[in-house]
């Protein structure tokens, strides 16, 4: 992966146009991603789309900076709950499946399954922490799905666990609530729309390819969404909090750092 453009004049190369383009479609919204998959995405139109002006100094960053809100801003209106994420079959399963985190394998956090519980904080009504057997007692689901994550990779996996619609209607969550905040005990932290949070295939995950969640997945419990990038699928789940306050992200925050593959 490339470093990041940084602030410069938008005059690229033809490679670096395409680099970049490459990177504005990633970072694009997953719906709109695949309804311009088809169609010839230019930097104009992606200056008209996000309202940013190339003209005058504007930089490959700010551009992408504009992208990256118009993933956030556009969900809502982007949203449509009846048009779901493409499916596979369990022979496309990547086996082994990647392992990702901002830090390396042998790092990884491991918690004492009976020690551990996943806290509820924020608009919620029933802030009761809930254990992993009282979550794998939950009305179990599974699927088939692509992760994609922003550093150039991507790869088919299975997931099992609990509709996260269902568990946030069963502990009272605020649906109407903006934001679903995560905390994780790695020290990650990511937040996603109610509307992404409500999609049907958006999955409190307690298990990977049919075995329960492995230390690198994100044991004992991750939040699965195939409409979204990998960054935003927090692993090692601490804590779950409505808000209406934007909650941001370990990546998030930190602007377009990833795309240097830090
Ligand atoms: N808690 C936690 N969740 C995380 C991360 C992390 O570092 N910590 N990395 C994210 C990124 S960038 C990716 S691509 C995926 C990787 O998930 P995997 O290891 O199951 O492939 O986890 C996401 N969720
Ligand atoms: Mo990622």
């Amino acid at each position: 992966m490339r470093t990041p453009p940084t602030a410069s004049r938008l005059d690229l190369s033809r490679s670096d146009r395409a680099d970049l383009l490459a990177e504005a479609r990633r970072l694009l919204p997953s719906p709109l991603r695949r309804h311009l998959l088809g169609s010839s995405l230019s930097l104009g139109g992606l200056a008209m789309l996000t309202g940013c002006s190339l003209s005058g100094g504007a930089s490959a960053e700010t551009l992408l900076r504009a992208v990256s809100r118009l993933n956030d801003d556009a969900q809502a209106w982007l949203f449509d709950p009846s048009r779901l994420a493409p499916v596979y079959r369990e022979a496309d399963v990547a086996r082994p499946f990647p392992y990702n985190a901002y830090y390396g394998v042998e790092q990884i956090r491991r918690v004492d399954d009976r020690n551990w519980r996943l806290e509820l904080g924020g608009l919620i009504a029933h802030k009761a922490s809930w254990t992993l057997a009282g979550l794998a007692a939950l009305p179990q689901d599974e699927q088939i799905t692509r992760h994609i994550c922003v550093e150039g990779w991507s790869a088919i996996g299975r997931w099992g666990g609990v509709r996260f619609s269902d568990f946030l209607k069963r502990v009272g969550a605020d649906l109407g609530a903006r934001y679903v905040g995560f905390r994780c005990f790695d020290d990650y932290y990511t937040s996603i729309d109610m509307a992404t949070a409500l999609h049907p295939q958006t999955l409190l995950a307690l298990s990977f390819d049919g075995q329960p969640l492995p230390a690198e997945f994100g044991h004992p419990v991750k939040l699965r969404m195939p409409t979204k990038l990998g960054y935003k699928n927090p692993k090692y789940l601490a804590e779950i909090f409505v808000s209406n306050v934007y909650p941001g992200g370990y990546w998030e925050d930190q602007g377009y750092n990833w795309f240097g593959g830090s």
